[in-house]
């Protein structure tokens, strides 16, 4: 079979591969009952300091552009190595390799910030699943996003079980109505130090309307390789640089594809499309 993943694979193809990837998903441990588990105080008051610099680094790139909804940075690991920390965390991995299956590996780290007046008016502010079957996103958050209005995720438990028909863009919006009507509703949100982790294939989407204040999250994603060499999409090892003093944890973690490390000036790139 002739496969190349750089184009752009939908229909019976995107089908064909998350079907097969995902069989071999085990879907165990914590994540099974309602697909998403929050890990309170995750990272400690010393950690988050050391995070710091992405939240600079994101209110920069606010000041620069007060017009746009969102903000992101992809160097997220240079500027705050502290980070590694998920990725060598037992829980992390447990619950990772639990779901997803061995084949289960690390695909990016990146952070952004949904600013104060983002909208509705755009993909993930519409029910959704993410188009991939089961893969799991980790959101860190770095501000306090409970007690005031701030943008947050909504979220089915027990969605992230169905086996979705179709993966083309309008089969993948569902109406406000419709999920009222079939599911019960979940607000995923948190203090800073917290970690979410949630299955994608589950149907959510943020909730960014109104709001007295932005949310600034890092946000690292996991899938299993068997789907992720295959399909393309928003999906993989990507977009991710680890600086030289993390070189070690990277080789031994069980979570990092060796063979999609490359050495680069100060580290290493991270990602499938890195020749
Ligand atoms: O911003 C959010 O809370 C949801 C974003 C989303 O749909 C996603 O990351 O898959
Ligand atoms: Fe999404």
């Amino acid at each position: 079979m002739n496969i190349n993943i750089k184009e752009k694979v939908w229909g019976w193809k995107q089908r064909f591969f998350i079907g097969l990837a995902d069989r071999k998903c085990t879907l165990n441990g914590i994540l099974l009952e309602q697909g998403y588990v929050k890990l309170e105080q995750f990272f400690s008051t010393v950690d988050l300091k050391q995070v710091q610099p992405i939240v600079t680094a994101l209110s920069i790139k606010e000041e620069e552009n007060r017009n746009k909804l969102v903000h992101r940075i992809n160097n997220s690991l240079e500027l705050a190595p502290v980070l590694i920390k998920v990725l060598d965390s037992g829980i992390v991995q447990e619950i990772v390799f639990n779901y997803l299956g061995k084949n289960a590996r690390f695909d990016s780290c990146s952070s952004w910030r949904a600013s104060s007046f983002s909208d509705n008016n755009h993909g993930s502010g519409l029910w959704h699943h993410d188009s991939v079957g089961h893969r799991i996103k980790g959101f860190l958050f770095l501000n306090d996003t409970r007690e005031v209005n701030a943008p947050y995720t909504l979220f089915c438990p027990g969605s992230h079980l169905i086996k979705h028909k179709g993966f083309e863009y309008e089969k993948t919006r569902f109406s406000e109505e419709y999920i009222l009507e079939h599911f019960k509703i979940q607000k995923l949100n948190g203090g800073p130090g917290d970690l979410v982790l949630f299955d994608t294939n589950a149907l959510h989407r943020g909730g960014y309307t109104k709001n007295e204040t932005h949310r600034d999250i890092v946000q690292f994603e996991f899938s299993s390789q068997f789907k992720s060499d295959f399909i393309s999409g928003d999906i993989g090892p990507r977009n991710t640089f680890f600086p030289t003093s993390l070189s070690n944890s990277i080789h031994e973690n069980p979570l990092i594809d060796k063979n999609l490390l490359k050495l680069a000036d100060n580290g290493y790139a991270y990602g499938r499309d890195i020749s």
